[in-house]
């Protein structure tokens, strides 16, 4: 079996696994409007626990999210059992993003994320940036501890598809050598790698009619800045939710003469969420001036107006020039 090539933060893998070792309960949260890899790393996280102590009692929690349904649904939890508990957050960089208010009440609890470390909380931190995902943070504790967790089929589809998710289908720059090594020890467990793809794949016939929409009236400017407004009245006449606005985002990076780009959707309350996306220049910056963040390529961020939406653009035009 592939050892984890991880070997820089040993000490920090070793101090939460003892911690985990120690709980009876463990509840494991993630960030709110889940991705892949926030389902992934969390259940991954859930069920490996599950099978290595099977005397533990382990949940996953957060709002439901039916079209992440394939992937694993959540647990409910309650109030009473955060007394006594170790709470465990994944793939959430910021403190207001955790899903779910009640971790506070947790006895003690753990960070573990890839995103740039610019809100540091949990008295225990794991932050590796260099990982593709949190998924694959999780695959690599497994690899680094391989004689004492069990990992299984479940856990592995998990894991396989939060890494999948967060790199496009090991597309992005975030795909080390270590990152293929680790998807190809996942994919040695027996699930379908392809139906778990195709299922991710899929598009709900209405985003397709919304993808129409933005591929006939994005802007693209002559340096590379490709922008598309989306408003709450064109996402009621789609009969679509913002939810469901995620998968046009990667596949406007393939439109020839690219380099940053952004997707505005107006929200019900009013304003803006901002989906950056650059292929070099960093944008996290822009990101955090407009009340938001993420990694150097990939990051969300919030408009209150048109006016801030101008601002914006203006500043990942400043970056391509
Ligand atoms: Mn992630």
């Amino acid at each position: 079996m592939l050892k984890s090539e991880n070997t820089q933060d040993y000490n920090i893998k070793k101090e939460v696994w003892d911690i985990i070792k120690k709980w009876e309960t463990i509840i494991i949260h993630r960030h709110v409007r889940p991705d892949p890899d926030a389902i992934g790393s969390q259940c991954g996280l859930k069920e490996i626990i599950k099978a290595t102590f099977p005397e533990k009692t382990v949940y996953a929690t957060g709002t439901s999210v039916d079209h992440l349904n394939y992937l694993d649904t959540m647990d409910y939890v309650e109030r009473d059992l955060y007394d006594e508990a170790l709470v465990i957050v994944t793939d959430t960089a910021n403190i207001e993003r955790i899903d779910g208010a009640n971790y506070k009440m947790a006895k003690q609890w753990i960070k573990i994320d890839h995103h740039p470390l610019d809100d540091p909380y949990g008295e225990v931190e794991w932050v590796n940036t260099r990982a593709s995902s949190c998924s694959e943070m999780i695959a690599d504790l497994w690899l680094t501890f391989p004689d004492e967790i069990n990992m299984t089929k479940k856990a592995a589809r998990l894991l396989y598809g939060g890494i999948v998710g967060d790199t496009n289908r090991f597309l992005y720059d975030g795909a080390s050598p270590y990152t293929m090594k680790i998807a190809g020890e996942l994919m040695t467990f027996d699930f379908s790698h392809t139906e778990l793809n195709n299922k991710m794949n899929e598009i709900e016939p209405q985003t397709s009619k919304l993808m129409g929409y933005t591929l006939d009236n994005f802007t693209l400017s002559e340096k590379g800045v490709l922008h598309i407004v989306l408003t709450q009245e064109l996402l009621k006449t789609l009969g679509i939710e913002d939810g469901d606005t995620h998968p046009i985002v990667p596949f406007l990076g393939k439109i020839a003469g690219v380099k940053v780009w952004a997707v505005f959707v107006e929200q019900s309350e009013g304003g803006y969420r901002v989906r950056l996306r650059s292929k070099e220049p960093v944008i996290n910056t822009i990101a955090s001036k407009h009340n938001g963040g993420g990694h150097p390529l990939a990051s969300g961020a919030r408009a209150r107006d048109k006016k801030e939406i101008r601002a914006i653009l203006e500043e990942l035009a400043e970056k391509v020039s």
